[in-house]
């Protein structure tokens, strides 16, 4: 599983505070925390309350940059972040992310095709959030065709179901995590996917729980990739049990530790 560390995210009062701040030293704490729980990059958010996204980006990356040589996912819905974000960039960048609407494809996909960047594609339009896997699977098409057109390598680009959280849409967790499987038969060679985990779990007493039950099944629906938070231990050691049910990992007694040390 690709690990994205997700608490660099303006969402959080203390990440929101010190990019009011500028404070670095709260951001380089938060990002090499990840780091050595675990995360192969880091998602990068201001977050609601920044006022001036298309600066703060760039401040945030720059920090991490400093302690870090990890991935740096850049999380914005507004291209104009993005394309500042991808200015500041030295390490490698996952673009999170376009839609399937026309205008954000063809501003984004030529952007990280430009800057050999992956690209996250939500199976979300203007027409909003889908209901059922149909409808997903439309949307991840849509997103998956247009980078097929314009060229971009698919086995780089990874398709986000949209996961919801568990006490507003039960009924849709069996279509989202189905989608997942759906998605990897698009094309060949196969997109990859991804899902913002924490997601599921919003509003709910068993965070922990539910968030990591629900990464073992997405596992074995062939999931990629997550946004998760890393510093949950046993959410971590469900991820790397999952894999080595699924083959993924060679068995030994000391497989957690093993693994931690590759
Ligand atoms: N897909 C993609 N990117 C994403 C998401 C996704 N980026 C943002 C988000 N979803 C993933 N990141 C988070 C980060 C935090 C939380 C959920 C998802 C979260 N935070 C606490 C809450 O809201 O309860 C905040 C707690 C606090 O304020 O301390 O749940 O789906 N591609």
């Amino acid at each position: 599983m690709f690990i994205i560390g997700e608490l660099i995210n303006g969402m959080y009062s203390n990440i929101g505070k010190a990019i009011a701040q500028k404070d670095k030293a709260v951001i380089q704490r938060v990002a090499l925390g990840q780091v050595k729980a675990g995360a192969d990059a880091l998602d990068v958010n201001c977050g609601p309350a920044s006022k001036q996204p298309v600066s703060d980006i760039q401040w945030l990356i720059e920090a991490i940059q400093e302690v870090t040589d990890k991935a740096i996912c850049i999380d914005s819905s507004k291209p104009q972040v993005i394309e500042s974000g991808l200015k500041a960039a030295k390490n490698s960048v996952i673009i999170n992310s376009t839609t399937a609407d026309p205008d954000k494809l063809d501003i984004l996909v030529p952007l990280a095709k430009q800057h050999k960047a992956k690209l996250i594609g939500l199976a979300i339009s203007a027409k909003g959030i889908p209901r059922d896997k149909g409808q997903r699977l439309e949307l991840a098409s849509q997103i998956a065709a247009s980078c097929i057109e314009k060229e971009f390598p698919i086995e780089d680009l990874y398709l986000d179901p949209i996961v919801m959280p568990i006490n507003v849409a039960q009924a849709q967790m069996r279509d989202i995590i189905e989608s997942i499987h759906e998605f990897k038969i698009i094309s060949e060679p196969a997109p990859k996917t991804i899902i913002g985990l924490t997601n599921v779990s919003q509003g709910t007493f068993a965070r922990s729980l539910i968030n990591r039950t629900f990464l073992t099944m997405a596992t074995a629906y062939g999931l990629d990739a997550a946004i998760l938070d890393p510093l949950d231990k046993d959410l971590m050691d469900a991820a790397i049990t999952a894999e080595l049910i699924l083959n993924k990992q060679i068995y030994c007694d000391s497989y957690l530790e093993a693994y931690r040390k590759k």
